[in-house]
């Protein structure tokens, strides 16, 4: 199929101008100076150094990224675009998209104007669940998720359009934002499919085109809802997890793929490749199944000295204490503050929550008698789990999906940023150990 014959038609299929659009246009050139002036000005100017440790420690604290959506400071945790994530859980998720890209909420017609983009075009083609079918029955629900967005590669407006040679580098961001906002109108269908599909939730669910974004994701899910409630868990969770910081794997890696430009569905199942690593989002599922130990230890809630003689049990045999700790933090996340608030106003009778909750008053401190945590407190980890399980989503290999399916809102910000500034090729220089001992003697 000819590439300008598929543009065409995807063109035809949805309206193609939004106002996020717009607004981007509109920023877009006066960014791209200020940025050139800078480079101009400063260009020399050192920011930071590398130690050895650094360079054999995941260069931890190098400051050598750019991201201009979201910060992380060890104190105050997330701040996205300037705000405290603590100031935007009652905003619905795809504000937090339209924050992300251009600095501010949405207005009221900028809010609709979206929600309308993203339902147009929310529709999970059936090849993509062909693919999802013809999928080991035991696939992990995040390789499914990754083979669905690899699937839709070949929609790609980007790809179509620089293969085609119908695009100048000053458009790049607009094919980019194209395709960003079908991946990310899809996922929640995508994501919503594959837990009923694994699970055998039985047949699918349509997406509702009279609900938004994150409403459409409990709603497909098909988890009983009659309070409301996990529509709400769903929106807060879509809104805790959308971005943090440039560095993290998941970010990263999204942002290496693109730099070459590989479009949207490449970089973001890249990224989300990286997302499913125990060490970085596939920590979700192993704090439940933390937490549930504890519950079928002691059939129930531990008492305090149950608990910490738990912790320290496994502390003394080598085990990390799953959903503490964090490479920047050094503080209490606020993402998990959030969770555990509506856990003490939603369910507070819960076992599992309990046992949380119990835990937020007593590892801390083990953790500091311990000495090693350079953070003892909780992280977005902690109490998330315990939250899904109560709405009775029990399938833990599963909650990796959700937090990519936020997730993909910071990469595909992040993404659409970068081909706007026209950021190059990452490509840092590596050296090799003799070269360091050498620098040593
Ligand atoms: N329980 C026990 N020991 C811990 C610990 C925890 N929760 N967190 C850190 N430590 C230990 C480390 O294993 C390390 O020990 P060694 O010196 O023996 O290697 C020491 O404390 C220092 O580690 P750190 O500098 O404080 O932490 P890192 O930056 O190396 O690692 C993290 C950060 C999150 C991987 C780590 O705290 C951890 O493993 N936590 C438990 C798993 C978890 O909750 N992961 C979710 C991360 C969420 C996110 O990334 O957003």
């Amino acid at each position: 199929m000819p590439s300008t014959t598929y543009v065409q038609s995807h063109k035809g299929a949805v309206s193609n101008t939004t106002m996020l659009k717009d607004v981007l246009a509109a920023q877009i050139p006066a960014l791209r100076a200020e940025i050139k002036e800078l480079v101009k000005a400063h260009g020399e100017k050192v920011i930071s150094e590398v130690t050895i440790a650094q360079l054999y420690g995941g260069m931890r604290g190098v400051k050598a990224l750019i991201c201009d959506t979201s910060l992380v400071e060890p104190d105050r945790g997330l701040i996205l675009r300037g705000h405290p994530i603590n100031e935007l859980t009652q905003c619905l998720p795809d504000d937090i998209f339209f924050l992300l890209c251009t600095g501010r909420l949405p207005s009221t017609a900028e809010r609709a104007d979206l929600q309308r983009a993203l339902a147009e075009r929310a529709d999970v083609p059936d090849y993509v669940w062909d693919v999802m079918r013809a999928l080991p029955a035991d696939s992990h629900p995040m390789s499914m998720l990754v083979a669905g967005i690899i699937a839709m590669q070949h929609e790609s407006v980007f790809a179509h359009e620089y293969a085609a040679g119908t695009l100048s580098t000053d458009d790049y961001w607009i094919a980019t934002l194209e395709d960003a906002l079908t991946l990310l109108a899809r996922m929640p269908g995508l994501a919503a499919g594959i837990y009923r599909l694994r699970f055998g939730k039985g047949d699918l669910i349509p997406y509702d085109k009279k609900r938004q974004w994150g409403a459409n994701y409990a709603h497909m899910l098909g988890i009983p809802d009659p309070s409301g409630e996990f529509t709400n868990l769903i929106n807060l969770y879509l809104v805790l997890h959308s971005d943090h910081e440039g560095g993290n794997v998941s970010a990263f890696s999204c942002a290496t793929v693109g730099s070459a430009l590989s479009d949207a569905y490449y970089s973001v199942g890249a990224g989300l490749s990286g997302l499913a690593g125990p060490l970085h989002g596939l920590a979700n599922q192993e704090c439940l199944a933390f937490v549930l130990d504890i519950r079928d230890h002691f059939k129930g809630v531990p008492s305090d000295e149950q608990l910490v003689q738990y912790a320290w049990d496994k502390l003394n045999s080598g085990h990390v204490i799953p959903g503490y700790g964090h490479a920047v933090l050094r503080a209490t996340d606020p993402r998990f503050t959030a969770f555990h608030e509506f856990g003490k106003r939603v369910c507070p009778g819960d076992e599992v929550f309990q046992i949380v909750d119990k835990m937020f008053r007593l590892i801390p401190d083990v953790l500091k008698k311990q000495g090693k945590a350079k953070n003892p407190y909780p992280n977005v980890d902690a109490g998330s789990g315990a939250l899904l399980h109560h709405f009775g989503m029990t399938e833990v290999s599963y909650y990796t999906v959700l937090f990519s399916v936020s997730r993909a809102m910071g990469m595909l910000s992040q993404l659409v940023i970068a081909r706007a500034m026209g950021y190059p090729i990452i490509r840092p220089k590596s050296v090799q150990t003799d070269w360091v001992k050498a620098q040593c003697k």
